[in-house]
C-alpha cells in the first residue's frame, strides 16, 4: 500500500465513517470562506471533498487555502458521513503533505466548461487526461482492447508480435516511412500483413496481434493518423473470407456487450446497444446502387471516399444499422495478396456509423498466382521474396483483418476527431508531446 494514500475517493464508506484515512490527488478546487475551506481533491476514481476549520487547525487550513490548483498533496484525516456532499462523505484533515506544488498558471484549466481548442489540449495532454470526459475515453478504450483479448485467446487465436522495422512495403507502394537501418533503407510497418500471412505456413492456425501502424499519409483528416493501433487476425483453413466476418462480427459483439454497462459512456452522453448478429452484409455493388440514389456520383471500380462511406452510413442509419459489412470489393481496389473472384475480391470492409474501421479478405495462398498479382499491382516480386518463399513449402488457404482501435473507438463513441482517441498522436504536423 502507498504511504500517501489508504483509500480512493469512491472507496470512502459507512465503514470508514469516523475513522482515520489517508487520500491522496490533485487539487481541483478551493473554496476559502474565511474560517472554514472546502478542497475538492481528484484521485483515478473521481473526487471527494475535503473540509478544514481555521479554528481547530490553524497550520493545515492556512496549507491547504494557500495551494495552487493541481497542485499534488496526501491528506490524513477522519472521514465524515455528511450527506450535502457529492460523494456523501467528506475528511476533517489533520495533516497534509504537498508532494508537487503545481506552477500558475497552468496552460489549459481541467474543470472550466470554456472551450479549448484540440491544439492546446493535445500539447498539454497531461493537463487534458485529468478531464473526467476524456478519461472516460482511454477507459473505455482499454475495456474494448481487453474484450478483444478475451475473445481472440478463447476462440484459440494466440497473440503474436512481428517486426516493426521491415524491407518491403506491407500495403502496396505507397505511405511509407523509410528509415535508414545502418548502411541500408528500410520502412516502418504499415501493418502486419505479411507477417501474420506468413505464420499461416507454420501450424499455428490463428493468430492475432495488437500492435502499431505507421502512415505516412499525406492529408491531415479527422480520420487518418500517421501512427495508429490494431487488431490484427489471421486464421487458416478458411472455406472463404465469410469465415473470417463471422469471427470479426462475433468479436464486435462480444467487446459491445462488455462495455454496454460502463459508466464512462454516460458521462459521454452515449449508450451502446450491441447489434443482432448477422450483420448486414452489402455487396460493393449494392453500395454504388445507394450512393447513387443519395445523389453522388461514382465509377463504378473506385474506392468509396469518405463522402461515399457517409452516403452508404446515412441509408444504413434509417434503417437504425450501426455495424454492417461492404463485402466483394472489385479486385482492382484492394491490395495484392487479396483473394480475386472474377473481376471482384473475396473481400470486406467493416463499418460503424459510416466509418470504415476494419478490412479483411481471404487471401491467396498459391505461390504463382500471388507472384502474378504483385507484377499486376506493380510491384517487383524481388522486394517479396523472403514473403513468397512461405507460399512454396505448404500454405494453407487463410484469411483475416485489420480493425483500427482509434477508428472503432471513434465511431462507438461519436466523436469527431480520431485524434481524441489516441494519447499522443502523430498526424502531418504533430511529432511532440
Ligand atoms: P487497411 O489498410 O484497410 O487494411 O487498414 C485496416 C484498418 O486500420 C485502420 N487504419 C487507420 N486508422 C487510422 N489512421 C490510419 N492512417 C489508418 N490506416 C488504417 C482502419 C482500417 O480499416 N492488412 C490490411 C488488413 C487485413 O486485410 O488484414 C490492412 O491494413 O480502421
Amino acid at each position: 500500500m502507498s504511504p500517501y494514500r489508504t483509500h480512493y475517493s469512491k472507496e470512502l464508506n459507512q465503514d470508514s465513517d469516523g475513522k482515520e484515512v489517508v487520500v491522496a490527488g490533485w487539487v481541483e478546487d478551493i473554496r476559502n470562506l474565511g474560517s472554514i475551506a472546502f478542497i475538492i481533491l481528484r484521485d483515478r476514481q473521481g473526487t471527494l471533498q475535503i473540509t478544514t476549520f481555521k479554528k481547530e487547525h490553524p497550520e493545515v487550513f492556512k496549507k491547504l487555502v494557500s495551494l495552487s490548483r493541481e497542485s499534488v498533496i496526501s491528506v490524513r484525516g477522519i472521514c465524515r458521513a455528511n450527506e450535502k456532499v457529492r460523494n456523501g462523505y467528506e475528511i476533517i484533515p489533520k495533516d497534509v503533505e504537498i508532494l508537487s506544488r503545481a506552477e500558475t498558471p497552468l496552460p489549459m484549466g481541467i474543470v472550466d466548461k470554456v472551450n479549448v481548442e484540440m491544439d492546446t489540449r493535445l500539447d498539454n495532454r497531461f493537463l487534458d487526461l485529468r478531464r473526467e470526459e476524456v478519461r472516460a475515453i482511454f477507459l473505455i478504450r482499454d475495456k474494448i482492447i481487453d474484450s478483444a483479448r478475451e475473445f481472440l485467446r478463447k476462440e484459440g487465436f494466440i497473440e503474436v508480435h512481428t517486426p516493426k522495422i521491415i524491407s518491403s512495403a506491407s500495403e502496396g507502394g505507397t505511405n511509407l516511412f523509410r528509415i535508414k537501418y545502418f548502411e541500408r533503407d528500410a520502412f516502418l510497418a504499415q501493418s502486419p500483413q505479411l507477417y501474420k500471412q506468413m505464420l499461416m505456413a507454420t501450424g499455428f492456425d490463428r493468430v492475432y496481434e495488437i500492435g502499431w501502424y505507421f502512415r505516412a499519409e499525406e492529408h491531415n483528416t479527422r480520420r487518418h493518423l500517421n501512427e495508429s493501433t490494431a487488431i490484427d487476425v489471421e486464421m487458416a483453413f478458411i472455406e472463404n473470407e465469410e469465415d473470417v466476418m463471422k469471427i470479426l462480427e462475433r468479436m464486435i459483439l462480444h467487446i459491445c456487450r462488455k462495455i454496454e454497462g460502463m459508466e464512462e459512456l454516460s458521462r459521454l452522453g452515449i449508450e451502446i446497444t450491441a447489434p443482432s448478429l448477422p450483420l448486414p452484409r452489402i455487396r460493393y455493388d449494392e453500395a454504388i446502387d445507394m450512393i447513387r440514389k443519395k445523389g453522388l456520383e461514382i465509377e463504378w471500380g473506385s474506392d468509396l471516399g469518405s463522402d461515399e462511406e457517409r452516403a452508404v452510413g446515412d441509408v444504413m442509419k434509417e434503417r437504425g444499422v450501426s455495424f454492417y459489412f461492404i463485402t466483394k470489393y472489385p479486385l482492382d481496389a484492394k491490395p495484392f495478396y487479396t483473394m480475386p473472384e472474377g473481376n471482384l475480391s473475396r473481400s470486406f470492409d467493416l463499418f460503424c456509423n459510416g466509418i470504415e474501421i476494419a478490412s479483411g479478405s481471404q487471401r491467396i495462398h498459391d505461390h504463382d498466382l500471388l507472384e502474378k498479382r504483385l507484377r499486376e499491382d506493380g510491384l517487383d516480386p524481388d522486394d517479396f521474396k523472403a514473403y513468397l518463399k512461405a507460399f512454396r513449402y505448404g500454405m494453407p488457404p487463410h484469411g483475416g483483418f485489420g480493425m483500427g482501435i482509434e477508428r472503432l473507438v471513434m465511431s462507438l463513441l461519436n466523436l469527431k476527431n480520431i485524434r481524441e482517441c489516441i494519447l499522443f498522436p502523430r498526424d502531418r504536423n504533430r511529432l511532440t508531446p
